[in-house]
């Protein structure tokens, strides 16, 4: 049976940096699911997903299935795939709320401080579409929107608080065992260190230590990411 991922593609092909694509690619893996074919998807080409419906990716096309939303592939797999490990280690209510969390809460967080470094990051026939829904978006420039760096390391410091909070107690987010809710939290420091040479949290910040387990876990998937600094940079 055919497995095909289409993905948010960014300078070259094989540079996927989406955090839902991430989130994806950590689903499939938990459940010991390969991937057949990745197929990248510029952010304006909506005419290679037509055939889903809808504008956005991940879509996930898993033999006569198609499938798109990040969550709602996540809950795909754990339907499709009972036998396999959960992906919501005993609740996916609250693995819902991480998830949703990450969207609302430390997305925005993170997002002002890799977004000119995005930009600056994607393919070249990309941008203007890019910048356009972006700045509609963001009602001034990418520039503009993102130049008070301190005031956004100041809003995600605050922000990280209930993670930092929850790595103390427990191991992982989801508790003893890594699970989507770790990956949803994951995907966004993935996507940060995939768009932007200048991390997002300081080299002895604590959970270094989690986002390096996450970044191992299935044979270093998280690793391997095609980095800025691995030669996708301009
Ligand atoms: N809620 C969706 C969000 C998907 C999403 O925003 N995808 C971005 C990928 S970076 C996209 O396709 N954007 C299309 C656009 O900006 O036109 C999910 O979890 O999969």
């Amino acid at each position: 049976m055919a497995r095909k991922l289409y993905e948010r593609v960014g300078k070259q092909d094989n540079h996927r940096p989406s955090p839902f694509s991430w989130r994806a690619r950590y689903a499939l893996a938990h459940k010991g699911l390969d991937i057949d074919d990745h197929v990248p998807v510029k952010f304006h080409d909506k005419e290679s997903i037509a055939f889903s419906g809808q504008g956005f990716v991940p879509i996930l096309i898993d033999g006569a299935e198609t499938v798109h939303d990040s969550w709602a592939i996540a809950t795909y797999l754990e339907d499709s795939y009972p036998d396999r490990p959960s992906l919501f280690g005993g609740s996916q209510a609250l693995a819902h709320f991480m998830n949703t969390w990450a969207d609302t809460a430390l997305m925005p967080a993170v997002f002002p401080l890799v977004i000119t470094d995005l930009h600056a990051n994607i393919a070249e026939d990309d941008k203007a579409y890019f910048r356009e829904t972006r700045e509609k978006r963001l009602g001034r420039t990418i520039e503009s929107f993102a130049a008070d760096r301190s005031a956004f390391e100041a809003n995600l410091a605050k922000a990280l608080a209930p993670l930092r909070a929850q790595l103390d107690a427990y191991p992982y987010v989801s508790g003893p065992e890594p699970a989507y809710a770790d990956y949803a939290v994951f995907s966004v420091f993935q996507f940060a260190r995939c768009v932007s040479p200048t991390p997002v949290l300081s080299a002895d910040d604590a959970l270094r230590t989690w986002i390096d387990r996450i970044s191992a876990l299935f044979g270093g998937l998280g690793a391997s990411c095609l980095r800025l600094e691995e030669g996708v940079a301009a």
